[in-house]
């Protein structure tokens, strides 16, 4: 995946407000139910809203970031932890399913199974780390879902593992908590709202296609979320945190929206 390019390059200061528009209703335009947002707010709303002086053109990417983080807080509020994502019938996979990284394919990190321990940390009950025979003693599901990158891609796939909310009752995690974090073998890090955590499409997925996840789609495991962007949806999990304390994420760290619905 290519660094974005910064969308605030040298330009004039009614350009950069014009294009922090377009962005904004483009976000806001995922669905109907969120068309009313795009007729109802407006820039100096959204600049009263965020507390920022967006008519100083020095502000503006200040402005723009908190734009985010409320653009973030609306998705929240419209997540829906009822409504499912579409799924599909098999004779739709994509094939060869894509791979995705911030490195080539050949630079996907090997993990030895027999010695993986999958760490908890955070606002759990039972910090005793997991191996992997455990995780597959768990009961399984598996879907067939749309992947959605912001690169511009999409395909189906089908992936099999442990319902999250499972496997965070199982750990005795603080499901009032905000936020879930997670550290991957690579140098990847992301993390996910509590509700998305609990949303029954959310599985810890150990399989791809009826067979162990591969090494480059994820091995050992990954989280599979079809409510959310691909880059929200971290492989090679190491380590999964319950956290209060905004974790932030690889690509949201470099101006990716967090909340990252799809
Ligand atoms: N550990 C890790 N997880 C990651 C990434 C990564 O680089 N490292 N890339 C993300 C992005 S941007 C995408 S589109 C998907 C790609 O997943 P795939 O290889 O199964 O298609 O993985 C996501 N999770
Ligand atoms: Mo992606």
């Amino acid at each position: 995946m290519q660094r974005q390019n910064n969308p605030l390059g040298p330009s004039d200061g009614q350009a950069l407000l014009k294009e922090a528009q377009r962005l904004l209703t483009q976000r806001l335009a995922g669905s109907s139910r969120r068309r009313f947002l795009r007729n109802g707010l407006t820039l100096g709303g959204i600049a009263m809203l965020t507390g920022c002086d967006i008519s100083a053109n020095s502000n503006v990417e200040q402005a723009l970031s908190q734009i985010s983080r409320f653009n973030d807080r609306v998705q929240g509020w419209l997540f829906n932890a009822d409504h499912l994502a579409p799924v599909y019938a098999e004779s739709m996979i994509t094939r060869p399913f894509p791979f995705n990284a911030f490195y080539a394919e050949q630079e996907a990190p090997e993990i030895d199974g027999n010695d993986y321990r999958l760490e908890v940390a955070g606002l759990v009950q039972n910090r005793q780390p997991w191996t992997l025979t455990q995780l597959h003693s768990m009961a399984h599901i598996s879907q067939v879902t749309r992947h959605i990158c912001v690169e511009g891609w999409s395909a189906i796939g089908k992936w099999g593992g442990v319902p999250f909310a499972a496997f965070l009752q199982a750990i005795g995690a603080d499901l009032g908590a905000r936020y879930v974090s997670f550290t991957c073998a690579d140098d990847y890090y992301t993390s996910i709202d509590m509700a998305t955590a609990l949303h029954p499409q959310t599985i810890l997925a150990l399989s791809y296609d009826g067979k162990t996840l591969p090494r480059k789609y994820g091995y050992p495991m990954k989280l599979r979320m079809p409510t959310k962007l691909g880059y929200k949806n971290p492989k090679h999990i190491q380590v999964i945190e319950i956290t209060n304390r905004f974790p932030g994420g690889y690509w949201e760290d470099q101006g990716y929206n967090w909340f990252g619905g799809s």
